[in-house]
């Protein structure tokens, strides 16, 4: 009789503790639970217009312990005229996140696309920077405190062999140069203190030119005590799209004394068997460098995804569990 007791009560003693007494033989069921159990976030993009879904916020719920709006922070949405903030949409995404426990990423202040039409109107540098000194202030002061990670500056360098910024309204306003993108980090330091800054970018998921711009300027910045935090790889990626040089590419970027988060994980793919293979090395990587401690998909199902025709997410259509799904939570309990 003593003898079952006693395991019950030692079993109680250390949770008191706050020992996690999970075992192997009690692995975690859901995507988010089993990232915790490694130290890390597993997160979704949300679209506020499916919240009221049941099947959608289920899924998302049940699942997910992170959260990234998927359009409503952006410039277009939280300042459609100058000044003026308009924060309903965001607001819905935020509470609901913070009343089911999940972390938010915020997403994202300084970006070329999405911005309304009054911001590419604007004709010189210094307007451009009171601007977005403007914005930053109203968006990230809005959410002050509440968010983890902002995704400070999206998507600033071109693709291709060049390894230099992108030609948009901000380069073409305030140079070819990476101080605006400095001067963003540092007004979004100054109005959330508290969150996480975070440089994301597509096309760096291995090593290419466009990545060694980026870890230029990372490098660049942390010397300089430029508020830097966190790097975001989108991983936006094909049925053959996992670069080899993946996590070694990670890993670099971890050296330099940042957090790597994949952002925007969907991978295409008719050939599910396929991806839940991709989906895992992806994982895989990130569970192997210690400073990747947030995985995030683009987007909860199928259904909605900015690009569904290829099926890119762990959810079918119908909010059913696919392949990938079972590999990626394999690899998170492995
Ligand atoms: O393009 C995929 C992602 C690449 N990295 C940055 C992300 O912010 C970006 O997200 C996508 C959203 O998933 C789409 O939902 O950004 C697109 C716009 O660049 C979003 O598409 C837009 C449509 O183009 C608009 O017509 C629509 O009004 O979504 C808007 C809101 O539903």
């Amino acid at each position: 009789m003593i003898g079952k007791v006693r395991p019950l009560v030692l079993a109680a003693a250390l949770v008191v503790a706050g020992v996690a007494t999970a075992g192997p033989a009690e692995a975690a069921t859901t995507l988010g639970a089993s990232a915790a159990a490694k130290g890390r976030f597993f997160g979704a993009a949300v679209a506020n217009n499916h919240l009221g879904e049941a099947a959608y916020a289920n899924t998302l719920d049940r699942e997910f312990n992170s959260v990234t709006p998927e359009n409503e922070m952006k410039w277009d949405a939280t300042e459609p005229n100058p000044g003026q903030f308009t924060f309903g949409a965001a607001d819905n995404i935020v509470n609901h996140a913070r009343s089911h426990g999940q972390s938010l990423r915020g997403h994202t202040l300084v970006w070329h696309s999405q911005l309304p039409g009054w911001v590419n109107q604007i004709s010189t540098g210094s307007a451009l920077m009171t601007a977005m000194q403007r914005h930053i202030n109203g968006v990230a002061g809005r959410y002050r405190g509440q968010i983890a990670y902002w995704d400070v500056v999206n998507e600033a360098f071109a693709d291709g062999t060049g390894g230099g910024l992108r030609s948009s309204i901000w380069t073409q306003r305030l140079g070819f140069n990476t101080g605006w993108i400095e001067q963003a980090f540092r007004l979004a330091r100054t109005a959330d203190p508290n969150a996480k800054l975070c440089y994301n970018d597509y096309n760096t998921d291995g090593q290419n030119a466009k990545s060694n711009a980026v870890f230029n300027m990372v490098r660049d910045f942390k010397a300089r005590g430029v508020p830097i935090d966190c790097v975001g790889f989108q991983s936006h990626l094909n049925i053959n799209g996992v670069p080899g040089d993946y996590q070694a590419n990670l890993q670099r970027f971890a050296n330099l004394g940042v957090d790597v988060q994949i952002t925007e994980l969907d991978i295409g793919g008719s050939n599910f068997t396929t991806q839940a293979n991709n989906y895992r090395t992806v994982v895989q990587a990130c569970l192997n460098v210690s400073r990747c401690n947030r995985i995030v998909t683009w987007g909860v199902t199928d259904k909605y995804s900015w690009r569904a025709s290829s099926t890119p997410l762990l959810f079918d259509g119908n909010f059913n569990k696919k392949p990938a799904y079972n590999s990626v939570l394999a690899v998170l309990n492995s």
